[in-house]
């Protein structure tokens, strides 16, 4: 397999105006029928050119142009192309494939899962349904037939408006459906099955009324509640912030269980795996119900971002995904806690994103090359892409960034354009200059930033110091500054200071002028504030401005003052996390010196404090309580030793809950819920409270508080509770674990989600001996391989969750993983691909755990027959 570059890039030598489909869908094998309106591209330099298509994994049956039948001679196949070397300027031409869905385990084109015929095509899946142009700058205006069973399918759907509905004399129905917008093959979808709709309508800003439908098996019509609501919050939220209405009168989400993502934006025909859709308390965590407002807002908003405005090629992919992921993320925060939110997003980049940009597969936002999409996907594609729109957002202000983005999407509304294409948008109604700031989108890597300070007590003033510099990635070298927009603040001991920038001009101020964004833009840079009676506390990188590592060297009392007065909620929290660094690389370097180390009593004083704080947001609270998670650590200490780290850690943990067992005690008490279960961000956030504090509390060993455990998983209404209940029960070994584990296995086995959790609490265990029980739990009826939410939540827990089990010393864990990748290699190499990752990763970690890895991927390499996707990620690892 070879790579494709962005700089080869060139227009289609062909446009298509209309495509016709006909799908005769059958248990053996279904045939489809193509018509394309074909046209030459006025834009192509190529004026003579033969015509080529994308098809994979098809059976050719017929081809004509404009209704004369061509003979083998006239066109050729390979495995991935289909050409005709001789076609007029204009014509139509009309194919027929045979394809097998039922045996497509790739759960990518046309698949069936649990009975339904679903489609998956973006990136590149169109191709295996029918020979296309299947690249996203081919847009057309789609009319979809499909036949089929009609008491086996009784709803089939497409994408549009349904046009035409009858039963045929054989037993089979025939609909069809059109869709007036013009749309790249990656946004078709089609659906058949016995499904049953929750309706809704949802009345635009403009008064028209809008068919809202979402589509599930039978046993799933009480879990849809919840989703309705979610979208019809994104609807309303989309017209108010970014003035976008919907387009058409009928929105579809349909549920499928074997989903390789989370959700598919199918223009007017989402396409959810059940785990992004479907949520009831009794089945589904806080969590759960906030990931369904998040997917669900995210897919609706595609249908502008995405669209109505789509992807010129596939190195453009964050121009929808990172617009897309910005949008949600600010709706979820309107929807719940802003500063929880940001927080969990941080902490998902600084710990996955930042692991990728120092990886092997490290790439730009915009990626240079490839060798395969699927593999792009990525949390720098989705979560950095955020980001950058973000910084946009910080660096023009809210009513600038809306000018710019009603400019982007009135200029190339119905077009596939770049990610050069938005940024130009912005500059135009902003007049902003973002010529520096587009190395963003060019340079892959995390920059740091050094940054320290003096104060000089005679003149009065500040002086920060900030350095940057972005380490070497694959490819790139010897990186020049970015445009990082650094937020700062400055706290004295009455609160936050006003800020006097000598000679540089600052914008965004905030109205009192004690928060501003300073624009870093050299490899070394100085800022003075001027007239501060008092040596100021820093407040940096507020609401984390720029996606970077920042290194200020604290001392601990102004760690502590950030903690206990900061105004800006995600910094509180990150000097949390930083002192607990400081108390983690203590404790590290106390066990290896064979000593004991004792909790520092400023950091348990500070925590002390908050939980006296009634006033505090409590979500705020349990999270500023969590040591740095160990895939955190694993990005802040070289090398990573994970046992090291795992022991530590769980050590500083016990001596918390030694240190505040009386307040924790009264948290847990205090924050029991009187009233029914409802999943707004106050409940939310006392249950997290108090599911932290139990999980403390629980370390501490006492008789009388594994009883309130026990009591809570029996007696809990909600999944939120019941599963933080058996979690904290199973890390502890409890005497109720197994009997625990059983029941709640007995009580939910008719429910494949819940079945997922059971799974992945178990396959989270740091206990000795969990990979044994999560091999045999794979030989266990629930388990199923083709299953990618099973296969996430027993093999992808067990090797991105539980570091101390999967970097077993004798290497039994990377072997593990390596046979799983193996396995699914044959069967479903997107999953395959993405479950190799931490092995990628193997030179962060000490030099006899990097040979055991390295190993299993050079096992893996040797295989014949490796996908493209695997084969890219295997290769770029081993070295
Ligand atoms: N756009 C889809 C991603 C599909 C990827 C397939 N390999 C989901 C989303 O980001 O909304
Ligand atoms: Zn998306």
């Amino acid at each position: 397999p070879s790579a494709i570059f962005l700089k080869d890039y060139s227009v289609p030598a062909f446009l298509i105006d209309a495509t016709e489909l006909r799908f005769e869908l059958g248990e053996e094998a279904t045939t489809v029928h193509s018509c394309l309106t074909l046209r030459r591209n006025p834009a192509s330099d190529n004026a003579t050119a033969g015509l080529t298509l994308h098809g994979a994994e098809l059976e050719l049956l017929s081809l004509a142009i404009d209704g004369n039948t061509l003979s083998e001679s006239q066109w050729s196949v390979s495995e991935e192309t289909l050409c005709i070397a001789e076609v007029p300027d204009q014509f139509e031409l009309r194919c027929s494939t045979r394809i097998y869905p039922q045996k497509n385990t790739s759960l990518e084109g046309l698949y069936k899962s649990s009975g339904m015929f679903c489609t998956q095509c973006e990136a590149e899946g169109f191709r295996k349904i029918t020979y296309y142009l299947d690249r996203p700058d081919v847009m057309s205006v789609f009319t979809v037939e499909i036949l089929a069973d009609a008491n086996t399918y009784p709803v089939l759907l497409s994408n549009g408006n349904r046009t035409d509905v009858e039963t045929l004399e054989d037993g089979r129905t025939r609909v069809v459906w059109h869709d007036p917008f013009p749309k790249p093959a990656y946004l078709f979808a089609l659906v058949a099955g016995d499904l049953q709709a929750v309706e809704d309508t949802f009345t635009t800003c403009n008064g028209r009324v809008v068919e809202l439908k979402i589509y599930v098996e039978q046993k799933d019509l009480d879990k849809c509640e919840h989703a309705m609501l979610s979208l019809k919050n994104a609807m309303r939220w989309d017209e108010q912030v970014y003035g976008r209405e919907y387009d058409l009168d009928i929105f579809n989400i349909v549920a499928v269980d074997d989903f390789n993502m989370g959700a598919m934006e199918n223009k007017s025909l989402n396409i959810f795996n059940t785990s992004c859709v479907l949520a009831k308390p009794e089945t589904t965590t806080d969590a759960g119900f906030q990931r369904v407002e998040g997917v669900v807002a995210h897919e609706y908003f595609h249908n502008w971002s995405g669209n109505r405005v789509t992807c010129r090629d596939w190195f453009q992919l964050s121009l929808k995904e990172g617009f897309t992921v910005f949008r949600d993320a600010e709706f979820s925060a309107d929807m719940g806690s802003p500063t929880v939110k940001r927080v969990e997003d941080v902490s998902l980049l600084r710990s996955t994103q930042f692991a990728e940009d120092a990886g092997p597969m490290a790439h730009p936002v915009r990626p240079d090359s490839f060798i395969e999409i699927s593999n792009f996907y990525t949390v720098t594609i989705y979560e950095k892409g955020a980001e950058v729109v973000r910084m946009i957002h910080t660096l023009l202000g809210p009513e600038l960034f809306r000018k710019g983005s009603d400019l982007y999407f009135e200029r190339h509304d119905g077009q596939a354009v770049t990610c050069e294409d938005f940024v130009l948008a912005m500059e135009a109604a902003s007049g902003m200059d973002l010529s520096q700031f587009r190395r963003w989108y060019e340079l892959a890597g995390t920059p740091e930033l050094d940054v320290s300070g003096s104060y000089d007590a005679e003149q009065g003033r500040y002086t920060l110091t900030v350095k940057q510099h972005c380490p070497d990635t694959p490819g790139q070298t010897n990186k020049p500054p970015l445009h990082i927009p650094f937020s700062v603040a400055l706290l004295g001991e009455a609160g936050a200071l006003r800020l006097n920038l000598q000679g540089q001009e600052a914008d965004s101020e905030t109205a009192d002028n004690t928060e501003m964004v300073l624009h870093v833009t050299e490899a070394q840079q100085q800022f003075v504030f001027s007239e501060l009676p008092e040596e100021p506390v820093p407040s940096l990188l507020r609401g984390f401005s720029a996606p970077v590592k920042l290194h200020f060297p604290y001392r601990r009392d102004q760690l502590i003052a950030l903690i206990t007065r900061d105004t800006d909620g995600f910094c509180r929290w990150d000097a949390c996390q930083q002192l607990g660094i400081l108390e983690m690389t203590a404790a590290m370097e106390s066990a290896k010196a064979g000593a004991d180390y004792q909790l520092s009593a400023d950091f348990s004083g500070a925590l002390a404090q908050l939980l006296a704080d009634d006033s505090l947001d409590k979500a705020m609270l349990a999270m500023m309580l969590v040591l740095p998670s160990e895939a955190y650590l694993a990005e802040v200490f070289k090398p990573v030793d994970v046992h090291a780290i795992h022991h530590a850690r769980e050590r500083l943990r016990r001596q918390l809950a030694e240190a505040l067992r009386e307040p924790l005690l009264q948290t847990y008490e205090r924050c029991q819920d009187a009233q029914p279960y409802q999943a707004n961000a106050e409940q939310i956030a006392r249950r997290s409270l108090k599911n932290t504090s139990l999980a403390y509390l629980m370390l501490l060993g006492e008789e009388g508080i594994a009883q309130k455990a026990r009591e809570q998983f029996a007696e809990s209404q909600n999944m939120t509770d019941r599963l933080a209940a058996l979690t904290t029960l199973v890390n502890n070994e409890d005497s109720a674990k197994a009997e625990a584990l059983m029941s709640f296995y007995q009580d939910w086995q008719h429910e494949p989600l819940v079945i997922n959790q059971w799974f992945q609490v178990q396959a989270a265990s740091s206990a000795p001996g969990t990979l044994e029980k999560v091999k045999s739990l794979m030989n266990h009826p629930a388990f199923d391989i083709r299953n990618p939410n099973k296969v996430r939540a027993l093999i992808a827990t067990f090797c991105v969750q539980n570091a101390v089990n999967f970097h077993r010393e004798d290497g039994a864990g990377y072997a593990f993983l390596a046979d799983q990748v193996i396995a699914l290699n044959r069967s479903n190499p997107q999953i395959a691909s993405r479950l190799l990752q931490p092995l990628s990763k193997w030179r962060k970690y000490p030099e006899a755990a990097q040979q055991k890895m390295q190993a299993e991927l050079k096992r893996i390499l040797a295989e014949p027959d490796l996908s493209r996707d695997v084969y890219e990620v295997v290769s770029k690892s081993v070295s």
